[in-house]
């Protein structure tokens, strides 16, 4: 199975010749960032909804989630809290893929990641459609704890940790930006760790 995964390193901008992004420190824990609890998930019950502006709405089970291409991903994780983990293994389906499903309308700008409980995050599709961008279900060739987000979390390597949403259930595709959760309670909307986009520009 694995032999038959396609790789993808992720390389982040290091225009400063840093090896991480300012204001961050390394370490090889991985910690646990979540606001409220873990929410209880049930592979049965499960379902990942890409709805919006698509010409097919999709809800795929579990098994049918399962069915898709999958891809194993290098990349590093910046934390806005100021940890960077640099190495992670994280295998899942491309968000790329999972467009190919729904095929987008041509005023799909943005994205929404929702999630089980009451998390999301946005990005622009231009951010969102980078190759490195998935949804994950195993890290470090292990299958991702309940902590982080089983069975299936978003990865987006190259913005801070709370865009890549843990426990997601859907993805909708909208003609206009919305912030989601933190970006509406002080987190920046782009949130680009090489800019040290953290906060609102009106909070720094
Ligand atoms: N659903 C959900 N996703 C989330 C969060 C959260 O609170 N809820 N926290 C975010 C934050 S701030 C970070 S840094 C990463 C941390 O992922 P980890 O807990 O697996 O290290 O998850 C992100 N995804
Ligand atoms: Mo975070």
């Amino acid at each position: 199975m694995l032999n038959k995964l396609g790789k993808i390193t992720s390389i982040s901008q290091n225009q400063e010749g840093l090896d991480v992004p300012p204001g961050q420190f390394v370490t090889k824990k991985f910690p646990i960032l979540t606001y409220g609890s873990v929410p209880t998930i049930n592979l049965e019950t499960w379902r990942f909804r890409i709805f919006g502006l698509v010409r097919e709405e999709v809800s795929l089970n579990w098994h049918e989630f399962n069915e898709l291409p999958k891809v194993e991903l290098e990349s590093e994780f910046h934390c806005v809290t100021q940890w960077s983990k640099l190495e992670n293994t994280w295998e899942g389906v491309l968000l790329n893929d999972i467009l190919q499903l729904v095929n987008p309308l041509d005023n799909a700008n943005f994205a929404m990641i929702h999630c089980y409980g009451t998390y999301s995050t946005n990005l622009p599709m231009s951010v969102a459609t980078d190759e490195d961008v998935l949804f994950a279900y195993k890290h470090d060739g292990e299958i991702i704890s309940p902590d982080h987000g089983w069975p299936l979390r978003f990865v987006v390597p190259k913005r801070y940790g709370w865009k890549s949403a843990k426990w997601v259930n859907g993805l909708e595709l909208m003609e206009h930006d919305k912030p989601g959760f933190w970006e509406s309670r002080g987190y920046h909307n782009e949130g680009d760790p090489w800019k040290e986009e953290r906060w609102w520009d009106s909070l720094t």
